[in-house]
């Protein structure tokens, strides 16, 4: 078992940690509880990120335990013991002693956690933990007043990629991207979403990778639905399929969308829209500068949507009027872009260390090494009954969305193999069907 990253690189985040943490502090920072999805049928397990994060411990029942009791801080891991009855059904385990290659000072048994821990918060003024990740925790911490949440120390750490980080996050966006690409060829009139949402899983799992999150394959209307992921609709000649799915590298996620027509050819209601959100997203892209804030981003993209919406004439007032208050973007143009424009990406695919607006109503301040994606949309749902779809554009939803590394130079693309200008797009789109 090889871990994502050297011992050095754990030990400097828990150090990096562990300075912004008082004498006389136990940490307690546990993995996921596993979930059922039928009777003993089990969904595939993942770790909790923070664990990941701090040592690299991906399999159930784990728990990193700090402390600076005796002046210096000493760490330990409790991991599921061998145990042949159990390994023969599920699987060989590490086990106590081969959990000495993570990067810690000790290890022990599970079974042994919870009397370590009671017996570490019975003289520790500081308790920091993660509540709500594991129920074994939970219920012997949940009734004090006195425990405090390190993530706020953590996601502030988890935001600003190294340089290993980076280079996971350019091989999920890599896989993704080819995946998107595979997606393309295979499309024909007709095509079933599920075999779109194959041709990309199929392709994660060849190069030993999964989702990051289910995929969302919606075509025709369907696209127009933010977070559809049924994928078991047909998508007719003439329609679009829009298609937002990423996988995992080492836990760190891509997050790619692109919009294109099933038959290869966009009509020109869908290119006049597809225009737009592309135009949008560059300039989404172009705003991803070191030193800005990370609204300037959403500025940008809602400034391109809400004038070129005037411009075809689906909204009859000037830009002002169309974005609405500065701070809050609450326009008429939010009738058809309704979500926001990115996100932090890492190992959460929603990641950690905010990016929605602050107080002040200009959010975080891009840095080198923080990794989000820039994702306009513009959704013509006519289903819909709370506002008057036009008729020209009925029927179309379209997101294109890129994952973005902030560096000293400027905005870097990480899926920037992934085509998007309609001339590439149309001459891949059913080449391997
Ligand atoms: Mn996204």
């Amino acid at each position: 078992m090889v871990l994502p990253f050297k011992s050095s690189e754990y030990i400097n985040r828990q150090e990096r940690l562990f300075a912004e943490l008082p004498e006389s502090s136990v940490l307690i920072i546990p993995t996921n509880d596993r979930k059922f999805r039928s009777n003993d049928v089990g969904y595939p397990y993942r770790a909790n990120s923070y664990i990941l994060y701090l040592c690299g411990w991906e399999e159930p029942e784990g728990v990193f335990v700090a402390n600076n009791k005796s002046g210096s801080w000493e760490t330990i891991l409790f991991v599921p013991p061998r145990d042949t009855k159990k390994e023969i059904w599920e699987g060989k385990r590490i086990g106590v002693d081969g959990a000495t290659t993570w990067p810690v000072n000790a290890t022990d048994s599970i079974e042994s956690a919870e009397s370590y821990i009671s017996e570490y918060i019975s003289d520790s003024h500081n308790i920091f933990t993660t509540l709500g990740v594991s129920s074994i925790i939970d219920d012997m911490l949940n009734n004090r007043d006195d425990i405090t949440d390190p993530r706020a120390i953590l996601d502030p750490m988890r935001r600003i990629k190294s340089s290993r980080e980076i280079e996971h996050m350019q091989e999920a966006a890599r896989i993704g991207s080819e995946a998107h690409i595979r997606a393309m060829e295979v499309a024909l009139p007709g095509i079933g979403e599920w075999r779109i949402q194959s041709a990309i899983e199929g392709y994660f799992m060849d190069c030993k990778s999964q989702w990051s999150y289910p995929s969302i394959v919606g075509g025709g209307e369907n696209g127009t639905i933010l977070h559809y992921n049924t994928n078991m609709s047909e998508v007719n000649d003439g329609e679009l399929v829009l298609v937002d799915a990423g996988c995992e590298v080492h836990g760190y996620a891509s997050d790619i969308t692109r919009t294109w027509p099933v038959n290869g050819k966009f009509t020109d209601p869908q290119k006049e829209i597809y225009e737009l959100v592309l135009k949008a997203e560059l300039a989404g892209i172009e705003a991803c500068q070191n030193g800005s804030t990370w609204v300037s981003i959403h500025t940008a993209t809602s400034q391109v949507l809400a004038a070129g919406l005037i411009e075809l004439g689906v909204l009859d007032c000037t830009l002002d009027e169309a974005i609405g208050d500065p701070v809050k973007f609450d326009g008429p143009y939010r009738n058809f872009f309704m979500h926001g424009t990115g996100h932090f990406l890492g190992l959460d695919v929603h990641d950690v260390g905010g990016g929605r607006q602050g107080d002040d109503g200009k959010g975080p301040i891009l840095e080198p090494g923080m990794v989000l994606t820039v994702e306009p949309g513009l959704y013509f749902g006519g289903w819909r009954t709370d506002v008057e779809i036009p008729e020209r554009y009925s029927g179309i939803g379209i997101r294109i969305e890129d994952d973005i590394l902030i560096t000293e130079e400027g905005p870097v693309v990480l899926s920037s193999s992934c085509p998007k200008e309609i001339q590439e797009i149309e001459m891949i789109v059913g080449t391997g069907a």
